[in-house]
C-alpha cells in the first residue's frame, strides 16, 4: 500500500494525490503538520522534512515533481510523460516553472496571504506578475500544458493556481488559466481540496 504524507491545504501534496486518484491507485494518507515534519522518525524518512512524501514498500521518495516523473514513468509512460523529446521537452519546461515561478510566486504569496507566513510579498508578487501573463497566453491556445492530453505537467502547475484567490489573485483576470483548472477539477476521480473552483472540486 502506498502511504502519501501530506496535509489537506498543501497544494504539493495535491499534485501526488490528484496522480494517484486518476490512476485509481489505493493510498494510505497521514495527516503531517508542522509538528510532525519536525520529528526525529519524520526526518529519518527523509532529510529535507518536507511533505509530499510518498513512501510504497521499499520506494521512499520526496518532491512533487520527482514523485510525478516516477508515477508518470511507472504506470502511464508516455501518456503522462511525453511520447516524443519534444513533448518530454514541454513537460519538463512546466514541471520547472512548477517548482521555481509557480512555488515562488503564487504558492509564497499563498502561504503569506491565506497563512500569514513571514514572506516577502513583493519578490513573490513580481515573480507571479512576470509568470501569469505567460502561463495565460499558452493556455489561450490550448487545453492543457503540453500535447493534446492532461500530462503530469498538468498536475504539477494546476494546484497553486487552481488556488489562486488564496494569494489574493482574481481568476476572473486570468480566463484561460481558471478555465484548465476547471477543466482537471472535472475529470472523473477528480480529488476534493478547499478552494479549488469547479465541478468536483469542493
Ligand atoms: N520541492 C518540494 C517542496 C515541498 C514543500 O515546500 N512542501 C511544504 C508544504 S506544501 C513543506 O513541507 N514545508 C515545510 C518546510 O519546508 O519546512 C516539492 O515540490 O514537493
Amino acid at each position: 500500500m502506498i502511504t502519501l504524507y501530506g496535509s489537506p491545504l498543501s497544494g504539493n501534496t495535491h499534485k501526488v494525490r490528484m496522480a494517484l486518484a486518476f490512476l485509481g491507485l489505493p493510498w494510505d494518507e497521514r495527516l503531517t503538520d508542522a509538528a510532525a515534519r519536525q520529528s526525529d522518525a519524520f526526518a529519518a524518512l527523509t532529510p529535507m522534512r518536507q511533505i509530499p512524501l510518498f513512501v510504497d514498500g521499499g520506494l521512499t521518495l520526496r518532491d512533487s515533481q520527482a514523485i510525478l516523473a516516477y508515477l508518470a514513468a511507472r504506470y502511464r509512460p508516455g501518456d503522462w510523460d511525453g511520447h516524443t523529446p519534444e513533448e518530454r521537452s514541454a513537460i519538463a519546461l512546466w514541471l520547472s516553472h512548477a517548482a521555481n515561478e509557480i512555488a515562488n510566486g503564487p504558492a509564497a504569496l499563498r502561504l503569506a496571504r491565506r497563512f500569514g507566513l513571514a514572506i516577502p510579498e513583493d519578490h513573490a508578487a513580481a515573480v507571479t506578475a512576470r509568470f501569469l501573463p505567460v502561463i495565460e497566453a499558452h493556455l489561450e491556445r490550448r487545453d492543457w500544458l503540453a500535447g493534446d492530453r492532461l500530462t503530469i505537467a498538468d498536475l504539477a502547475a494546476s494546484p497553486y493556481l487552481a488556488l489562486m484567490e488564496d494569494a489574493g489573485i482574481d481568476p476572473a483576470d486570468w480566463p484561460a488559466i481558471h478555465g484548465w483548472t476547471r477543466r482537471i477539477a472535472a475529470l472523473p476521480a477528480f480529488p476534493a481540496i478547499p478552494g479549488w473552483p469547479g465541478e468536483g472540486a469542493n
